[in-house]
């Protein structure tokens, strides 16, 4: 049997990659249907050696979808995620718009994939940075216990979308060709003050917070929380946006449990766990980075270190493509688990 797939913001940064994972795996597809805001409808794509032509999202397009692929931002979720479940589609929805919601399990198959089974028509794809270390911890909470969490990021460009990306590439070249620049969309698009990326480094993803963090950093901390089921989990986050294109990088210090824990035993698990890569070995200069990560699937792992004043303290260099197991490859692989476990609604 082949299943209807839709995937809404075909267009988008996420949609486009969505469109070429589902390209190269094996899910048996009956008809992909694209959609798009009334903007990008007539965009054509190309599917498998076929030319198909984007339309615009209505609620009659989930009419007759088993599995709709939301990543159009939130507003968009909001108006026609309910409408697609109503029809009977399964959502897998890549927007924040419901992934705190008590009803809807926000999933990374690796971690708890068993939370799909408490569906009830929204599945939630979490935050592209929170993916990529939960991906990693998940292996070191089962075998050691997770205290404290601190994380710092280093997050590539495209995370803010495909217009994010033109910024950064105009930016770059008008500041080597010595022109002057108008700074548009960094941090935030929507906020008040705009500021160069190009050649700098921002402190602040998405809207500040009344309690003085941003959503990104918001987003991390609860994210993790519900993904690892562990509420009382102590977590921080500084998110900081960087000039590169692809994959998100963070430096994560944990606090674990067990008592004398070596760097060989955190080794251990992490060249166990599902979808994560050890790269590590500073005697050969072995780690990963963003441009390493880039265009693959698994999270990297590397500059696992004994933290020097606290025997239960460790640091970590995690790395992975944010449009890949951040966004469309979690989404995919969400997809696939639904089809295997036969979790559809029709
Ligand atoms: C960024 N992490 O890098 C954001 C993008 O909640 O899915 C993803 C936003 C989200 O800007």
């Amino acid at each position: 049997k082949g299943y209807n797939i839709a995937v809404v913001g075909a267009t988008g940064a996420v949609g486009q990659k969505i469109i070429e994972v589902l390209e190269e795996r094996d899910l048996p597809i009956n008809q992909l249907k694209l959609l798009s805001s009334k903007r990008s409808a007539g965009t054509i794509i190309n599917f498998k050696g076929n030319d198909l032509i984007v339309e615009e999202a209505t609620n009659d397009s989930f009419e007759d979808i088993d599995i709709a692929l939301f990543s159009a931002g939130g507003s968009v979720s909001k108006q026609f995620a309910n409408e697609a479940v109503k029809r009977g589609a399964v959502v897998v929805d890549n927007t924040s718009a419901f992934r705190m919601d008590e009803n809807v399990p926000l999933v990374v198959p690796e971690v708890n994939e068993n939370d799909l089974l408490r569906h009830q028509g929204i599945i939630a794809n979490p935050n592209c940075s929170t993916i990529q270390m939960v991906t990693a911890l998940k292996p070191l909470q089962d075998a050691f216990g997770l205290k404290r969490v601190i994380v710092s990021t280093y997050q590539a460009v495209s995370g803010a979308g495909n217009q994010a990306v033109e910024e950064l590439r105009n930016q770059t070249q008008n500041y080597l060709n010595n022109e002057e620049i108008h700074p548009e969309l960094f941090p935030v698009k929507g906020d008040k003050n705009h500021y160069p990326i190009a050649f700098n480094a921002l402190p602040q993803i998405d809207m500040f917070q009344d309690n003085g963090y941003t959503l990104e950093e918001m987003k991390m901390i609860n994210e993790t929380r519900k993904i690892l089921h562990k509420n009382e989990l102590a977590v921080t986050a500084t998110c900081v946006r960087l000039p590169f294109f692809t994959s998100h990088a963070e430096s994560v210090y944990i606090e674990v449990e067990e008592e004398g824990v070596s760097v060989e035993a955190l080794w251990e698990m992490l060249r166990k766990a599902p979808g994560v890569t050890l790269q590590d070995n500073p005697n050969i200069q072995e780690y990963p980075t963003p441009q390493s990560a880039a265009g693959k699937k698994d999270v990297f792992v590397g500059r696992v270190r004994k933290d020097l004043d606290n025997h239960n303290g460790f640091h970590l260099w995690i790395v992975s493509d944010n449009l890949l197991k951040g966004a469309a490859w979690n989404t995919v692989q969400i997809a696939e688990r639904v089809i295997e476990k036969n979790l559809l609604l029709k």
